[in-house]
């Protein structure tokens, strides 16, 4: 017992020294020696290894940036305090050990291992230095999880000059990312120079106006703005040396045969019928792709042997994703091909024209990368698959021996919301908070040990339909970019949501100072909805993130005149109402909002149950979503709805007693670039005891379509207590929308009873 409590004594000081020391990712190993270390600018760095002078020249760019300072670097054993440089082959590539005390700061490793050494080191300084600052000193021993710590960004959508460029990779390194994922071409615009096919820049780097309304609003708004720009070979050489300084491995992505509407209104002769296209000014996906006839390929060989002699990375990374298939079945040339090839369908086209890329990349000493669809048809034997649908991609690649890359939609989507959509900017839609970013786990749980070690990384993306400017970059990366580095990087059991948010606070107050953009969204104050079906109704908990700060909440109704109270425990909603509350400070400074609205009708708060369970990634707080009376705003964010794909919803509210009814309403989605429809039936049915249902009534496809999203059904039913409400979605997405031969989605948000 005595021993169990000293361990626990011992490990919650060393928890709390790791808090001080503000490292993110959190190190495998660091042990505080009690003394400081006096660093000024004059502290000079020492090394006898010539082959190390890249990485601190490097660390005294960010010195220079950060502190208007440089250390300076000597061959000659200097005075103490000093800090030297110890270049040794004995540890592995990524991997550093840091020693201090008050007179010296001893860093080893590998060329890598020095750099993150450094950067650790970086880390530790404090946001201002004036003349001399004390830094507490540690023993540091550190090396990665994973060796794929990627990060990307679509420059196609919108599109980023160089500089902004250098400052996102800066932003990696200092969280020692150790790849850069540059998706440089999609329908709406190419933007990398190819000496030998130039109009795909100076025709397909531009559009003639781009969609400002959300692309799942009924209403389309375009301005006329003549919108692009490309990256000159010099310049791509320029982001690629930039990067290498940082150990960042830059991937080119070239997106193929999807995708590729830039491209093909370049040389419409890429695609299947060869007629004039425009760049595409909206965002989804488009039904015009690369033809698999052979002069594409060897437009796509020139195209990568260009990107090829640019990038040295082991990977090229060539798309696949979401390629519709209609124009194949409607031409000649890849229906011959289907038939010369033996292949079944167009699928296996896909898979045909993936596998014949790999070869001609691995001809040149290059593996492929693509998007989970290169799964479509039969993986391609070296290729690597990059799991973004979900982990099921992961899962497959590496059960059949590939390697795979982590960076599902649930958990690595930066285009997301990352706070409550109303305090936020404009986004895609989806919610993947903070809190979510970190809890991510990238070896899925269904693979053996050796098949875990497929697994190369995790990533996240960054997609810019909706992010125009560099400002909203930053934002939508930082802190998501922090949460996701610790992922890659430290050891699976040592992760700790509570240190992370301590640890963060620090990197807060240099984003401050160094004007780098963040979301503050961790001040948020979190909505939780109790559901206490027992008694029939709702609760409102509200949590936030820091003990010293607290919250305030009033609660506004018809003609209410509530003032600011503090929150202590859960709200007991019971009438329609909005509850708005604020998490403030100890000097009253107001940190966060938020605003929850409520419809109370007589399913709020009711038992609920469905037939078959939603999706997972758009389960949250199922099935009581439905009778939270919450009700779903648009764009979406996947809190406040539930998705179904391969099964139909189904969903029995028991009101408790026998009551009678006037009216239900449903609200539903439609937001078709995401695949979502509205369904084509909702049926309902009542029974006195919940086993007898009969027969209450339907709304039809027509009723639908004419109301919209949300679904009113109009009838009074008498002596009612269990309502079985049944959504059928329209099946197969149809041809010419987004997903097409895909199964529609279904989302409901709330099933509200009068
Ligand atoms: C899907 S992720 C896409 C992108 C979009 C993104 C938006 C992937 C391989 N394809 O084209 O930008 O969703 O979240």
């Amino acid at each position: 017992m005595k021993t169990f409590f000293t361990l626990f004594l011992v490990s919650i000081l060393i928890s709390a020294q790791n808090q001080n020391l503000p490292i993110i990712p959190n190190p495998v190993d660091a042990k505080y020696q009690n003394q400081n270390f006096s660093l000024t600018p004059k502290t000079p760095i020492y090394t006898r290894h010539s082959n190390v002078l890249s990485e601190i020249l490097c660390f005294n760019h960010f010195l220079q940036s950060y502190y208007g300072f440089k250390l300076p670097v000597t061959k000659n054993v200097p005075e103490v305090p000093n800090i030297e440089i110890i270049f040794s082959n004995d540890f592995k590539a990524e991997a550093y050990q840091m020693e201090m005390n008050s007179q010296s700061i001893k860093i080893k490793g590998q060329k890598s291992g020095i750099f993150y050494g450094l950067i650790s080191l970086l880390q530790m300084l404090p946001t201002e230095i004036k003349e001399t600052h004390p830094i507490p000193c540690y023993n540091i021993n550190d090396y990665p999880r994973f060796k794929w710590r990627g990060m990307h960004l679509d420059v196609s959508r919108h599109f980023f000059p160089k500089e902004n460029i250098f400052r996102y990779l800066d932003i990696l390194a200092y969280y020692k990312m150790n790849t850069f994922h540059w998706h440089l071409t999609d329908d709406q615009g190419w933007r990398i120079e190819i000496k030998k096919h130039p109009l795909l820049t100076s025709k397909g780097g531009w559009r003639n106006g781009t969609l400002i309304s959300h692309a799942s609003s009924p209403t389309e708004l375009y301005d006329s703005i003549y919108y692009g720009g490309f990256y000159t070979q010099e310049e791509v050489k320029e982001v690629v040396a930039y990067a290498k300084a940082r150990h960042i491995t830059v991937v080119p992505e070239i997106e193929m045969p999807g995708h590729a509407v830039a491209a093909i209104h370049a040389y419409p002769y890429l695609s299947c019928h060869g007629k004039e296209v425009s760049v595409i000014q909206k965002w989804g996906v488009f039904d015009d792709v690369f033809c698999t006839k052979d002069t594409v390929f060897s437009f796509l060989e020139d195209v990568l042997t260009e990107v090829m002699d640019l990038f040295p990375s082991e990977y090229i990374h060539v798309g696949g994703d979401e390629c519709p298939k209609i124009n194949w079945k409607n031409c000649p040339v890849c229906q011959e091909r289907i038939k010369s090839e033996n292949l079944k369908n167009e699928f296996e086209l896909q898979s045909y024209f993936i596998k014949r890329i790999e070869v001609f990349l691995s001809k040149h000493n290059r593996k492929l990368i693509g998007w989970d669809e290169i799964l479509e048809g039969g993986l391609a034997p070296n290729a690597a698959v990059m799991s973004w649908q979900g982990i099921e991609g992961g899962i497959a690649a590496t059960k059949h021996g590939n390697n795979a890359v982590m960076t599902p939609g649930s958990h690595c989507y930066f285009d997301h919301y990352q706070g409550d959509p109303s305090n936020e900017p404009l986004a895609i839609g989806g919610f993947t908070p903070l809190s979510k970013v970190y809890s991510y786990e990238p070896i899925p749980e269904a693979l053996t040990a050796e098949e875990g070690t497929l697994i190369l990384g995790a990533q996240a993306n960054l997609w810019t339909e909706y992010i125009e400017t560099w400002k909203h970059v930053e934002y939508m990366l930082l802190p998501r970019l922090c949460a996701l580095s610790e992922v890659a990087w430290s050891p699976k059991g040592q992760k700790e949501y509570e240190s992370f948010l301590i640890r963060l606070k620090d990197h807060f107050q240099k984003f401050d100072k160094r004007d780098i953009h963040y979301a503050k969204s961790i001040y948020e104050i979190n909505t939780e909805i109790i559901n206490d079906t027992i008694n029939h109704q709702i609760l409102l908990k509200l949590n936030q993130a820091y003990p010293e700060n607290k919250i305030y909440y009033k609660s506004e109704f018809e003609n209410s005149k509530e003032t600011f109270i503090p929150y202590t425990r859960p709200i007991l909603i019971h009438k329609n109402q909005t509850i708005k509350a604020e998490t403030r400070d100890d000097k009253g400074n107001v940190l966060g909002k938020a605003e929850q609205s409520f419809f109370v009708s007589k399913s709020t708060g009711a038992k609920i149950q469905l037939k078959h369970q939603p999706a997972k990634s758009y389960s949250h707080g199922s099935p009581h979503t439905l009778t939270d009376g919450i009700l779903g705003h648009i764009p979406w964010n996947s809190k406040e709805w539930l998705g179904f794909q391969s099964h139909p919803l189904i969903a029995t509210i028991d009101l408790g007693t026998t009551q009678n009814i006037e009216k239900i309403i449903a609200h539903t989605l439609k937001a078709e670039a995401s695949w979502i429809h509205l369904p084509s039936k909702m049926k309902i049915d009542v029974s006195m005891d919940g086993k007898k249902f009969k027969k209450a009534g339907e709304l039809s496809a027509s009723d639908i379509t004419k109301s919209g999203r949300i679904l009113e059904f109009n009838k009074s039913i008498k002596n009612v207590r269990y309502v079985r409400i049944s959504f059928d979605s329209i099946g197969k997405i149809p041809a010419g929308k987004s997903g097409a031969g895909h199964n529609a989605w279904v989302f409901v948000s709330e099933i509200q009873i009068f």
